[in-house]
């Protein structure tokens, strides 16, 4: 499916929050940042309004140079509690264009809008929405680049500001960026800017023309990198909050052991925690994770990306077992952790009809160990858990991190 890939910045922020709160600033220099002290004051600039941009000031310039350059301007020091709670605010109006957000910055944020043409509307329409909400709801304008990728969507965002909207349409990102200069990338800084102006390279377009040899001879491997992002090509995906939790849970033993029965039993164990924590947070996850210490205190871990998310001990508990299975063992192990990440809030629907008999018979196990633990606030434990000869208890385990 093709991508639709919003990126919105807020104008000016800090500068326009102050001057959306106080009506006499508006129209004017305003500087925000350390003192001036009549251009004797240390420190720099955090922003500053546009009316001030045309002095020449701009973010982390010494506030003594932007005190010279424009000396009727207002400054004021950064509230930055302010700022932030501003920030969740308009965060909250962009989360209900999709739930695949990516928050850059404190005024900075990605959303992935594929498929939303029956909701939104064409790429314009979407843009207009999301700039009408934000200004409306918190009377703040923002610029926003919508594309088919990150990289060219955050170029986009930057080419009309303020107030802008610029689209670039699928399949015409190599034309789109070819006329710009080479500093618009995103991710050439002014050392690669530098190198690539003395190649006589200034347009984006320049550089998408030069040899990859060329390229690769000059700057190794960041050379073919340039050159995708020349071309608009960026196939990275949002890195959303949710893909960035995690959750685990680990044992230290208090006796290293290497027996295989007593590890998988503590694997069911870890899993079955990971597990009712993950729908406590009405969660699903997609990637396994499995840590091992053992008694030289050497530490290893191992993961595995499934084909779809879940919240049930019984695909965790299988998942890390394969894991634990496929690392070779010489040594007793002292720690043996589990853990889940790649998750996604409960709306992943997992389809009934993947799953087989066992699998919703154990789920049916799951609900009834996490209504258990809510009436009672104990865990009770799953009847393999227990074995025949040897239960946990003759092998203590040492719930405590940071002891292994
Ligand atoms: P930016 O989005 O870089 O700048 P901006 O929103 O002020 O202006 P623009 O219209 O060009 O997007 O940064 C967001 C906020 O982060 C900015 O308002 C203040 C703060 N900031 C600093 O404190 N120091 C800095 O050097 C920069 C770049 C930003
Ligand atoms: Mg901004």
């Amino acid at each position: 499916m093709e991508k639709r890939i919003v990126h919105v910045d807020m104008d000016a922020f800090f500068a326009a929050v102050e001057q959306r709160d106080n009506p006499s600033l508006r129209g004017k220099p305003v500087i925000i940042g350390a003192s001036p002290r009549k251009g004797t004051g240390r420190g720099v600039v955090s922003t500053c309004s546009y009316e001030a941009r045309r002095f020449g000031v701009h973010s982390a310039m010494p506030i003594s140079r932007a005190w010279r350059a424009c000396p009727d301007g207002i400054y004021l020091s950064p509230d930055m509690s302010k700022y932030s709670v501003e920030s969740k605010k308009i965060m909250e109006i962009l989360a209900a264009f999709s739930p695949v957000m990516e928050k850059i910055s404190i005024d900075e944020a990605f959303l992935d809008c594929s498929g939303t043409e029956h909701l939104f509307g064409d790429s314009r329409a979407l843009g207009q929405s999301i700039k009408e909400k934000i200004l409306s709801e918190r009377g703040l304008t923002a610029s926003v680049g919508i594309a088919s990728n990150k990289s060219v969507a955050k170029i986009a965002s930057d080419l009309e500001k303020p107030d802008g909207l610029v689209i670039c349409p699928p399949g015409e990102e190599a034309a789109f960026l070819a006329p710009l200069p080479v500093n618009r990338l995103w991710g050439a800084g002014p050392k690669t800017v530098e190198r690539l102006e003395k190649m006589g390279i200034t347009t984006i377009g320049e550089l998408a023309a030069f040899s990859e040899e060329g390229l690769a001879r000059r700057f190794g491997r960041w050379g073919a990198r340039l050159r995708q992002m020349a071309l608009g090509i960026d196939s990275r995906s949002l890195e959303t909050e949710n893909g960035r939790k995690s959750i685990s849970e680990e044992r230290t033993f208090s006796r290293d052991t290497g027996k295989t029965e007593i590890l998988e039993k503590m694997l069911l164990s870890l899993s079955q925690d990971v597990a009712a924590q993950l729908r406590r947070k009405k969660m699903k996850a997609r990637t396994v994770h499995l840590k091992l210490r053992f008694s030289d205190f050497t530490t290893l871990t191992r993961s595995r990306t499934l084909q779809r998310y879940f919240d049930d001990t019984v695909t965790l508990h299988h998942a890390a077992g394969d894991l634990f299975r496929s690392v070779p063992r010489f040594q007793k192990v002292r720690l043996i952790g589990v853990g889940v990440s790649g998750m996604e809030e409960g709306k992943v629907y997992i389809q009934p009809s993947l799953f087989g008999e066992n699998r919703g018979k154990s789920r049916k196990v799951d609900r009834v160990m996490d209504e258990v633990a809510r009436k009672h606030g104990k865990v009770i434990t799953r009847a393999g858990l227990l074995g025949k000869k040897e239960s946990l208890s003759s092998n203590k385990v040492d719930k405590k991190k940071g002891r292994g």
